[in-house]
């Protein structure tokens, strides 16, 4: 689906990582603070479609989107072309001291796009931590509550408020307190690991989240119920059908609001324009980041108009929110997305990736869990004797085969034994092939 320059191929022409990839890792070492980690370290020169060229050549396939940002592919012409343009009549002028149309413009889309007919507003910001940390502030405001619920396993940023959102402390919040006060955590329906089986998964999560919310909380005191509606880091968990619609419909009997986290899942990922369209739950409060810029950052809170409105005036902005060039390449990737048919090609693939891993799981029982929506799928690695025990190591194994054979896959989870695949949404069906056999043989030679 790309008229690019670059044949949509893998090609090895060094091994991986290359001599000047190797270069400039040690370069890394020296420069780069050694807290920002690497997950391959292959330098890029060049990307187009599903693509990545390295500086030493090499052609990767790419099965990550940069953490599903590349959801239009790399490079898509329209975005190349919208960007262009934009840089040369202004980048900058900061939308609180002089506007432009292209931040209304994003922000009619989005109100147009995002689930539910009410009238809503949108602001932008640059990523998605701070849109996060933004839908909090409203919900408050509006409110004039405190407390925000949060998931096991939930992941919304690194940031001092959204790391005490996010669940896991390893590495997200090791050594970086004292963390945000008034968040509670609740468990996540998820269906693999709920004790007593995923038949029953719905129905007591819902009971434990509405019992602990009273009786540790009160929920006179909730402004907000933060949610990814498929949890993204945390290892791709789908919560247990009706559990979402159930928590959604509770918040609007205490007039709390539920804020959908669609960060990841959001912009046509998991077949649908966002997640919560699939359960036709309506958010209160939506953010959505990565897919949206097309490459570019930008970041965006939309909700119910009185709920957006509710903060003073001024009360919301900063330098760079809603930058020209990234609303610029954001309506462009929304374009790409419509005239694509982005939503139709991430169901393709989802149901190409699904049975790939089905067949996978057929043959290898460290293969506990598949799942996912779209283009949004995941394994869960496990120890082979019924236990369900956690394998990072073999994760580890399997991701590094991978990429030895030029496949950029990402691992995810709680407990680091997920492999997600989030291709770029233009994939070619071909090379999503080739991808899906290469993970096929690491999980092959990873087990053997
Ligand atoms: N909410 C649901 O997935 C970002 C994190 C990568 P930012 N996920 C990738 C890492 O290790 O830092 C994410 C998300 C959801 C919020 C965020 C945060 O978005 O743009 O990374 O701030």
């Amino acid at each position: 689906m790309t008229a690019g320059t670059i044949e949509q191929t893998r090609r090895l022409v060094t091994e991986l990582p290359g001599p000047k990839s190797r270069e400039l890792a040690l370069r890394r070492k020296a420069a780069v603070s050694h807290a920002v980690s690497v997950g391959m370290e292959v330098y890029i020169d060049r990307a187009e479609g599903a693509i990545l060229v390295d500086v030493d050549g090499n052609q990767l396939i790419d099965l990550g989107s940069g953490i599903a940002v590349a959801s239009v592919g790399h490079a898509d012409p329209r975005v190349v072309a919208a960007v262009t343009e934009q840089v040369a009549r202004f980048t900058h002028t900061c939308f609180m001291v002089t506007p432009y149309q292209g931040y209304v413009e994003l922000c009619e889309k989005l109100a147009e796009l995002t689930p539910g007919t009410h009238e809503k507003r949108s602001a932008l910001f640059n990523s998605g931590a701070e849109a996060v940390e933004n839908a909090v502030k409203i919900a408050r405001a509006h409110t004039g509550r405190t407390a925000v619920i949060a998931f096991d396993h939930a992941y919304h940023g690194r940031t001092n408020l959204t790391m005490a959102l996010t669940a896991k402390v390893m590495p997200y919040k090791a050594g970086f307190g004292p963390f945000a006060p008034e968040i509670y955590r609740v468990p996540m329906a998820y269906p693999y690991r709920w004790p007593t089986g995923p038949e029953n998964c719905a129905d007591e999560a819902f009971a434990e989240f509405t019992s602990r919310v009273h009786v540790q909380v009160g929920e006179e005191n909730v402004a907000a119920v933060l949610v990814e509606p498929i949890q993204g880091e945390g290892g791709f968990i789908v919560p247990a059908a009706g559990f979402l619609a159930r928590v959604a419909q509770w918040c609007r009997d205490f007039g709390i609001v539920f804020i959908a986290d669609e960060i990841q899942t959001g912009f046509c990922r998991t077949g649908d324009w966002f997640a919560c369209d699939r359960e036709g739950i309506v958010p209160d409060v939506i953010t959505t980041a990565k897919a949206l810029g097309g490459g570019m950052p930008i970041a965006a809170v939309t909700g119910r108009a009185e709920i957006m409105d509710a903060p003073v005036v001024g009360g919301l902005g900063g330098t760079y929110g809603g930058n020209p060039v990234s609303c610029a390449a954001a309506l462009a990737a929304i374009e790409t997305m419509t005239q694509g048919g982005l939503v139709d090609r991430a169901r393709r693939i989802g149901t190409e990736i699904d049975h790939r891993l089905r067949e996978l799981s057929a043959q290898f029982p460290q293969i506990g869990d598949i799942r996912g929506r779209g283009a949004m799928m995941a394994m869960e690695l496990v120890r082979p004797d019924g236990s369900k025990t956690p394998d990072a190591v073999l994760t580890k194994a399997i991701l590094a085969g991978c990429a030895r054979r030029g496949l950029v896959a990402l691992g995810c989870g709680t407990y680091g034994n997920v492999i997600r695949l989030l291709p770029p949404l233009v994939i070619e069906f071909s090379l999503l092939a080739e991808a899906l056999d290469i993970l096929a043989e690491s999980v092959a030679e990873a087990t053997a």
